[in-house]
């Protein structure tokens, strides 16, 4: 009995030195990277100053610009929850590994609630350019006043008994809102022309040797994707319906030249349901901050499809590309190896596989299968197919 009493007084004794040890270390290393916060500064001070002097880039493990030449006025951007910090972590680290260490380009961080300090810690350290923290103002995440709360809480109810995909979420409803309308109105993308939008758990597959925002301004792009699958059509039901409208009040704003037979078979009669994946958009914020997008915008969200049905950022963002642009001005970019869950966009022209080290499975291709509208944009565009495209059809 002794014996094991003193067994279990050393055993306490030894896992208490062991807490306050790690509390001690813990804290210490809070204590660097936030030092600045506790003198009384914003976060988002603390990160600004990372390049302009004030902490020393050592301390804070910033790796020197590695590509000579001009930068575009860009940044990346992120919504995310304090939850998503180990899927965001992942996801900027393959960003950083694959092409913006040598870049540093800035990454923007949005949030409906303020993000808490280990989010910034993790993600601070994580990225090579300067990390901005932002909250949504809750005009932007909000009902608007218009909407009919019953209609729209039994279009809710209905969607979930149907088990439509995030169906019963209004959380996820106001993302979508925000998404369409309201992301490059922040004050934080107010100081930049163009975005990269990434997304928590995402992969990227190959090397990223040349700067694609740069490409962007150079080729007048304005939108731009890498996957392209098909809607759940019962998330749109009324969503064509109401561009319809539009295009009917304001045929002012459609432009001759647009890429309309990517989104209808049928010379605009019908929503074919293609778009383009908005969880990877490069893309001009000019072009949303443009009369004819926020006039789109405007009419959507007063037909309330936002919250009386479910309609996505990415049908949303297609249809207004598909319309309002000039259809050279959007562009695919087969180079970059791409993966949110479930499909893939993989190179499979071997010269491009090795040039840029990709590491996915050409075979996990999502391009030629058959859920895929990529196929429509080629044709629209006269373009041809990469090689070696034939290997990853559906068998
Ligand atoms: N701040 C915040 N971000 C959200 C919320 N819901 C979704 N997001 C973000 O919005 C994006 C899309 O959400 P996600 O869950 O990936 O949806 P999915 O890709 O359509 O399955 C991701 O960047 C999420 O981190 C939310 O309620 N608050
Ligand atoms: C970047 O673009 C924004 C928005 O158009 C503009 O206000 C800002 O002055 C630009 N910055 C630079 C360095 O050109
Ligand atoms: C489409 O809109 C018109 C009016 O613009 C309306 O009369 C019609 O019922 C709508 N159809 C559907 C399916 O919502
Ligand atoms: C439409 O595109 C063609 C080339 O595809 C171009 O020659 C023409 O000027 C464009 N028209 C407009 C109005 O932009
Ligand atoms: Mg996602």
């Amino acid at each position: 009995m002794i014996g094991s009493r003193a067994v279990r007084f050393i055993l306490t004794g030894t896992i208490a030195i062991v807490l306050c040890y790690q509390l001690f270390a813990l804290n210490y290393v809070g204590d660097i990277k936030w030092r600045t916060e506790e003198q009384g500064q914003s976060p988002q001070f603390v990160d600004q100053e990372r390049h302009t002097g004030n902490v020393s880039p050592a301390l804070m493990n910033l790796p020197e610009p590695k590509a000579p030449g001009p930068r575009a006025n860009a940044t990346f951007v992120t919504l995310a929850r304090n939850q998503d910090i180990w899927e965001i972590a992942k996801a900027i680290r393959s960003m950083e590994d694959r092409f913006n260490h040598k870049f540093n380009y800035d990454w923007v961080f949005l949030n409906d609630r303020p993000f808490n300090k280990e989010f910034k810690r993790v993600t601070t350290q994580l990225t090579s350019g300067k990390a901005k923290y932002g909250q949504i103002p809750k005009e932007h995440w909000s009902f608007p006043s218009w909407i009919d709360q019953d209609k729209a809480r039994e279009a809710r109810e209905e969607m979930s008994r149907k088990q439509i995909i995030y169906g019963d979420s209004i959380s996820y409803r106001h993302m979508c809102r925000f998404e369409s309308g309201f992301f490059f109105r922040h004050e934080l993308l107010m100081d930049y022309e163009y975005y990269w939008r990434v997304e928590p758990s995402v992969e990227f597959f190959c090397d990223i040797n040349y700067d694609p925002f740069m490409f962007m301004k150079q080729n007048n792009k304005k939108y731009s994707f890498v996957l392209s699958p098909y809607e759940y059509v019962e998330t749109i039901p009324t969503l064509w319906n109401s561009t319809k409208k539009f295009m009917a009040e304001h045929p002012e704003h459609i432009h001759p030249n647009n890429s309309m037979a990517f989104i209808s078979d049928d010379g605009g009669k019908t929503y074919n349901n293609c778009h383009f994946w908005s969880n990877f958009e490069i893309a001009s914020l000019d072009m949303w901050r443009s009369k004819p997008y926020l006039d789109f915008f405007e009419s959507l969200d007063k037909d309330g499809g936002f919250f009386y049905e479910r309609w996505g950022d990415a049908p949303v963002h297609t249809i207004a590309a598909s319309l309002l642009l000039d259809k050279n001005d959007i562009h695919f970019w087969d180079e970059i190896g791409y993966y949110h869950a479930p499909f893939t966009h993989c190179p499979t022209s071997q010269v491009d596989r090795e040039r840029l080290k990709c590491s996915c499975n050409p075979n996990d291709n999502f391009d030629w299968k058959g859920w895929s509208c990529l196929p429509r944009h080629f044709k629209l565009l006269g373009k041809k197919r990469p090689e070696g495209w034939e290997t990853q059809q559906d068998e």
